[in-house]
């Protein structure tokens, strides 16, 4: 062999050597299983095939040209960014050519199939998501964010290995929630922006926002001023409250649509509306009547109430003006809201009479259809002889859902015992209320929406929701020691079906979620029901 050849041959040889240990890089990690990454909600089915796709700077985007579909892609190349910092590139033309590809592909429509349902699969090459609609595109998005691991897989190269496979994926019940009470303290923008971002993770769909009770209204009603100026200025505890206005509450709106979230706002009446009748003392004529002699705006602002008692106010369901009055706010919050429903309340109005209720609520549910909305209220509004449409939101009283459910009226289940997320963990707990006991982590998702109540199946339950009162708690860390981790519980028991539902399962994927709450900086209560030194999470 002479030189040159020799010279050749080695060339050859060191660089085949080189583009081998590369590939290694890429190609040697070692063998995945998909169906045992920590997932939550668990998916409908999931297939393993053991190797991986490699995420890198090399990989692309590509959408449907059609914008839903394009804020979908960006979405998730900004959600890749803030993990990696890989730059991923949507829909250009120069990358079609290179690379691996996450493809969001639209399949024809088939009204069998759910608006949120996707096909994700995950091969070497490509990850491809099949869907009908941006927003089945949307939750397969939380899937892949899901599987991107914390941590590269080789520094070196910046590159991050997501196992393969195929999910297939669809929700368990169509209404997955959480309310916020914004009314016994006040909640900024920012903060509910937070608990949206937390809540699409783990693919929720509805945010109820309680925006008015005895100690507050927030909401800006521009018919009705006083209720912000007077109703809004103070909160439990004598704090300074705060009211959305009307862009604020429509930027929650539109972030929340962002997300595939609906808004649900709640004006709770004929009860809890003290801080209304304070505001304008027509609403409730006995109230008025314990006002100081003048009702000048400070003398209205020493009567509102900044405890914690419930059931001891109530409209005056006998004067016109109060109907003038729940008018003009459906009319203003229907405007504002796309969603299509409003929540009445209607719960704890023990001052109010029987006959006065049921009256009250017929009035305000045609009210609420006037404005093209459905009317949503907490379990005791079965009593009242409303249409079937309107939704009962069971809480407390089952023998109220089994009555909404032989009227053909649908449920959302929020059973304080299971998923009111302001009751205390134990006794030991900072926060919280305890008038129905405590609600350790694993009784909070260790049970079965679909059999809670006797004689109530399935089909009637429109959902389940985690409402979160906030007498107890002021700042977003106190909030989110109370949500968390149950809330991500409650996510599960709406998306997944029972069948993959299962505590020790569950607790394992849910130690996996802590570098998620951490890089969020979620103060969440680290129960002792579940290690939490057995994090597996890359
Ligand atoms: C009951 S739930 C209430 C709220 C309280 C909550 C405290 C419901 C419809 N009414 O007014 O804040 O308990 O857990």
């Amino acid at each position: 062999m002479n030189k040159t050849v020799y010279l050749k041959f080695s060339f050859v040889f060191l660089l085949g050597l080189f583009i081998y240990s590369c590939y290694n890089e890429y190609y040697d990690l070692p063998p995945t299983n998909l169906e045992k990454e920590n997932l939550i909600p668990k998916p409908l089915s999931i297939l393993a095939t053991n190797s991986s796709f490699i995420l890198d700077e090399n990989t692309s985007i590509i959408t449907p040209d059609e914008e839903v579909f394009i804020s979908a892609g960006n979405f998730l190349s900004k959600k890749i960014k803030d993990k990696t910092q890989l730059e991923i590139e949507v829909n250009l033309e120069e990358s079609k050519n290179k690379g691996r590809k996450i493809i969001i592909n639209k399949v024809d429509k088939n009204t069998a199939v759910d608006d949120e349902s996707y096909e994700l699969t995950i091969s070497k090459n490509s990850i491809i998501i099949n869907t009908q609609t941006a927003e089945g595109a949307f939750r397969a998005i939380q899937t892949i964010r899901q599987l991107i691991p914390y941590k590269s897989d080789s520094p070196k190269n910046n590159l991050w290995a997501i196992p393969t496979g195929t999910i297939i994926d669809k929700p368990n019940f169509e209404y997955r929630g959480s309310m916020l009470d914004v009314a016994r303290h006040f909640f900024d923008v920012e903060d509910v922006k937070k608990y949206i971002d937390i809540m699409a993770y783990y693919k929720m769909n509805v945010l109820h926002l309680h925006l008015t009770d005895d100690q507050g209204w927030r909401i800006e009603i521009k018919s009705w001023p006083e209720l912000t100026k007077i109703g809004g200025s103070t909160e439990v505890g004598g704090g300074k409250g705060g009211f959305y206005t009307q862009e604020q509450y429509k930027e929650i709106v539109a972030y929340a649509a962002q997300n595939y979230i609906t808004i649900i706002p709640e004006i709770d009446m004929p009860g809890h509306t003290h801080a209304a009748s304070t505001s304008y003392p027509i609403l409730n004529g006995k109230e008025a009547a314990t006002l100081l002699s003048s009702d000048s705006q400070s003398d209205k602002k020493a009567a509102l109430y900044t405890g914690m008692k419930v059931g001891f106010s109530t409209f005056d369901t006998n004067k016109e003006e109060v109907y003038g009055f729940v008018d003009d706010v459906i009319r203003e919050l229907s405007a504002l809201t796309p969603g299509k429903y409003i929540h009445i309340g209607g719960d704890e109005s023990k001052v109010t009479k029987q006959d006065d209720y049921a009256c009250f609520l017929g009035r305000v549910e045609k009210i609420v259809a006037k404005y093209g909305k459905t009317m949503i209220g907490w379990d005791e509004v079965a009593k009242a002889n409303l249409s079937t449409n309107t939704i009962v939101q069971f809480w407390y009283d089952k023998e109220n859902a089994k009555l909404a459910s032989s009227k053909k009226m649908k449920l959302i289940l929020s059973p304080a015992k299971r998923i009111y997320l302001d009751i205390k963990y134990d006794s030991l707990s900072k926060y919280g209320n305890r008038w129905i006991g405590y609600t350790p982590v694993d009784s909070s998702y260790n049970w079965s929406p679909e059999k809670y109540i006797d004689g109530i199946s399935k089909d009637q339950i429109l959902g389940v929701e985690a409402p979160l009162w906030s007498e107890t708690v002021s700042e977003i860390s106190e909030l989110e020691y109370l949500a968390f981790p149950r809330l991500i519980g409650v996510a599960e028991l709406g998306w997944s079906v029972e069948e993959n539902r299962n505590w020790e399962n569950y607790k394992e994927r849910l130690v996996n979620q802590t570098p998620y709450l951490n890089k969020m900086k979620i103060n969440y209560f680290p129960s002792k029901r579940v290690d939490w030194k057995k994090i597996k999470a890359k």
